[in-house]
Formats: structure tokens, C-alpha cells, sequence
């Protein structure tokens, strides 16, 4: 079996977000494992971000962390990865790092805090215009931790207002992406701690406001699909975070918890019209990688995400609808399984070669020898990390 020319043309369309912090070394509270070759500043970050482009031809992009990123000349930084064959795409602000923000940014009861906030956002605004981003990716991690301790209406009136004054910046052709993240680090409640709740605060500021769906700031066992097709039909998807859990915010390699449930939301990001040039919703990971090489952890997400939107792609929608219509349970949930239990991996790598692109772009990067390059290229200096 080779893909229909429709599929096959379908997957050209896809392009997937990697996000500059996957490369530096990260790690979970206990300890932080550091990797021969690791960047020391963003211009290595975008190089190695590039190797996952050049193998797949899948990530044209590479997200930027504010302050993490922080360069003297952004059009020296936007050049440099001109050159090496990707874009800068979404600023994500940092509001979550400093002394000030102890008990919130944007929501916070303090006026001259809320002031940094904003102004720190109005920075990252100032830095898409010279990168040439799109988008304005927000995550707070505004909250409480005890009942009582912050009067939680009045945390959410000031922040539709920080947002407003922040959302009044964005250029015509910019955007502005809320998350949400159920709980972590504040642990009694989130101010953005669902999609409703961003989805009333990007309502509110207008058009060009949207929402991030990061796959991993969910309660165990939501539908996270359900929540898919309901910001799809109201036309507030702005992007995802992909990456998976399996127990909390674990930004463990999209696919690998749960392939199936990356399926589901691929399929309802298809039926919904958020995929390629259907719509404006971006792919992006969001993800870190703390014992694995970073560059094949990378490679492996893209190609995770492209494998489960040909399986969502090969799903029969004639068949599916006309089994929906006649209410066959089993003979629709069957169609689903069908394109499921398909494997497309040998299609995708006969699909790649037919594109210039290695069949096996693990092995091709494997077989590169880039990661010994780096490790021998890069002594010296201080590997970038969370907090750079
Ligand atoms: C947060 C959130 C954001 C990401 C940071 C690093 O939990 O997922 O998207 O920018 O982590
Ligand atoms: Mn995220």
C-alpha cells in the first residue's frame, strides 16, 4: 500500500514547533544531568534545532524563551537561523523566575509587580517585531497554594486587565496564546488553570487572542480530544504544546505515554479544520529531554506527531459518517481503529525519499555524527540550562 496522492500532499502541509529550551540540559527537582556538546547560548540552541529540520523537513521553526534567550541583536539571532534553514517563531514570556514574582505577575495585588509584568510582556512584544514572530505565547504561573490566601475574583479581574493592556500591543499580524496548566507550581488553585478560564480571558480581549492546549496540563484521564473539538468550534485553538505525560507535567516525548490518545486529538484536529492550511492552530512541543540525547528526542517527537496524523489522515470519513448516520456503534469506533492499527511507517519513509529526506532520520542523524561534533566543537563556557 503507498499513500493516496491526497494524503500524501496532506503531510507537505504539516510543520511542527520545536522549542529552543529542549536543547539545554533540564532535569526534575532532584538533579539536572548535563550532555557532552550541550549549547551554550540560543545561537547553538538554533543550530541543533536545524538537525531536526534537516532530517525530517518537518520543524522550520524554533520557539524562543524570554529572558532564557535573550541576545544582544535579534536580527544577528533571526539570521543565523535564516542561515542555518529555519525561523524564529513564538516569544514565550517568563514570568515565573524572579524574586517579584512570588506570589504572581500578572494577577498579582501589587501594582509595581504588575507593572513588570506587563512591561516584561511588552519586551517580548518589541522582539517578535524583530524576529519576525507571530505569535505571543503566555504561561503564568500565577496561583495559591491555600484556601483563603489570595481573594481569587480579584487575581482574575487584574489580570483581564494586565491582559488587555498587553493584547492592545500585538501588531495586526500578531497573536497572543494563553495556557492553562491545571496545577504546579501554585497547588490549591491556577488562575489560568483550565481552557474555559482562557478561553473567557482570550474572548474578552478580542480576535487576534487564543488559546494554547499544552497536552500535559491536564487532570489523569481528561478528554483532551472533547476540548480539541470545542476550541476548533469556537475558533480559538491557537496552538498546541505537544508532549506527553503520564503522570503530571512530565514533557516526556509526545506519543510515548500515550500514542492512542495523540491519535484521537489528531483526529479531531483534522476533522475540526485546525490542521495545516485548513487553519491558523500551530504544532509546537513543548517538551524536555533529561536523560535522553536531546537532538534524536527531538527527531523522534516530529516523527511521532507526523506518523499519527498519517494514521488520523488514512481515518474514512465517508465510511465513518455513513456508520454515524445508520448509529453502528461498533462499525464506526471500528473505521477509527482501522486507520489506528495501520502502520505508515514504511509509506512515510518511501514518502520521504521522495522528497530528498533520509527514509530513517533517526539513523541518518544517528549515522551524521553531529553529536560527536558538538561534544568535541563546544568546551568551555556554560551549558545552557532552565534559568538560560
Ligand atoms: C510551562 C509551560 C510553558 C513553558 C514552560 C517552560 O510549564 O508549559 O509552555 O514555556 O513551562
Ligand atoms: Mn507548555
Amino acid at each position: 500500500m503507498a499513500f493516496s496522492s491526497h494524503v500524501a500532499s496532506r503531510l507537505e502541509e504539516q510543520a511542527i514547533e520545536l522549542p529552543s529550551w529542549a536543547f539545554g540540559n533540564s532535569g526534575t527537582r532532584f538533579r539536572v544531568f548535563g550532555t557532552p556538546g550541550t549549547p551554550r547560548d540560543p545561537f547553538e540552541k538554533i543550530s541543533d534545532a536545524a538537525q531536526v529540520h534537516k532530517f525530517t523537513g518537518l520543524s522550520p521553526s524554533v520557539a524562543l524563551h524570554i529572558p532564557w534567550d535573550k541576545v544582544d541583536d535579534y536580527a544577528v539571532l533571526r539570521k543565523h537561523a535564516e542561515d542555518e534553514g529555519v525561523a524564529l517563531g513564538t516569544i514565550n514570556s517568563n514570568t515565573f523566575q524572579d524574586e517579584d514574582y512570588k506570589l504572581g505577575s500578572l494577577a498579582h495585588r501589587d501594582d509595581r509587580i504588575r507593572r513588570k509584568a506587563i512591561d516584561h510582556h511588552l519586551e517580548c512584544i518589541d522582539i517578535m517585531d524583530a524576529t519576525g514572530s507571530r505569535d505571543l505565547k503566555i504561561w503564568l504561573a500565577d496561583g495559591t497554594n491555600y484556601a483563603g490566601q489570595d481573594d481569587m475574583r480579584g487575581r482574575q479581574d487584574r489580570m483581564a486587565e494586565a491582559l488587555q493592556e498587553i493584547y492592545d500591543r500585538i501588531g495586526e499580524h500578531q497573536r497572543l496564546v494563553l495556557e492553562y496548566k491545571i496545577f504546579e507550581p501554585a497547588f490549591y488553585h491556577m488562575d489560568v488553570p483550565d481552557w474555559g478560564t482562557s478561553y473567557a480571558q482570550v474572548a474578552a480581549l478580542g480576535d487576534r487572542a487564543t488559546v494554547c492546549l499544552d497536552t500535559g496540563h491536564h487532570a489523569p484521564s481528561t478528554n483532551i480530544e472533547f476540548i480539541v473539538m470545542q476550541l476548533l468550534r469556537l475558533g480559538k485553538l491557537g496552538s498546541f504544546d505537544f508532549n506527553s505525560r503520564n503522570y503530571a507535567d512530565d514533557d516526556l516525548i509526545v506519543g510515548a505515554a500515550d500514542p492512542f490518545q495523540l491519535f484521537r486529538i489528531l483526529v479531531e484536529v483534522l476533522r475540526g479544520g485546525g490542521y495545516g492550511t485548513d487553519g491558523d492552530t500551530a504544532f509546537m512541543l513543548d517538551q524536555c529531554h533529561n536523560i535522553e540525547d536531546k537532538i534524536p528526542g527531538q527527531i523522534r517527537s516530529v516523527l511521532n506527531v507526523q506518523e499519527m496524523t498519517a494514521r488520523a489522515l488514512l481515518v474514512d470519513r465517508e465510511a465513518l459518517t455513513a456508520a454515524q448516520v445508520e448509529g453502528d456503534v461498533l462499525k464506526a469506533n471500528g473505521i477509527l481503529m482501522d486507520a489506528f492499527y495501520t502502520d505508515v511507517r514504511p509509506d512515510l519513509a518511501a514518502w520521504r525519499e521522495e522528497r530528498g529526506l533520509p527514509a530513517d532520520p533517526m539513523k541518518a542523524f544517528a549515522d551524521s555524527g553531529y553529536l560527536a561534533q558538538i561534544a568535541a566543537d563546544r568546551v568551555g563556557g556554560v551549558q545552557a540550562g532552565w534559568g538560560a
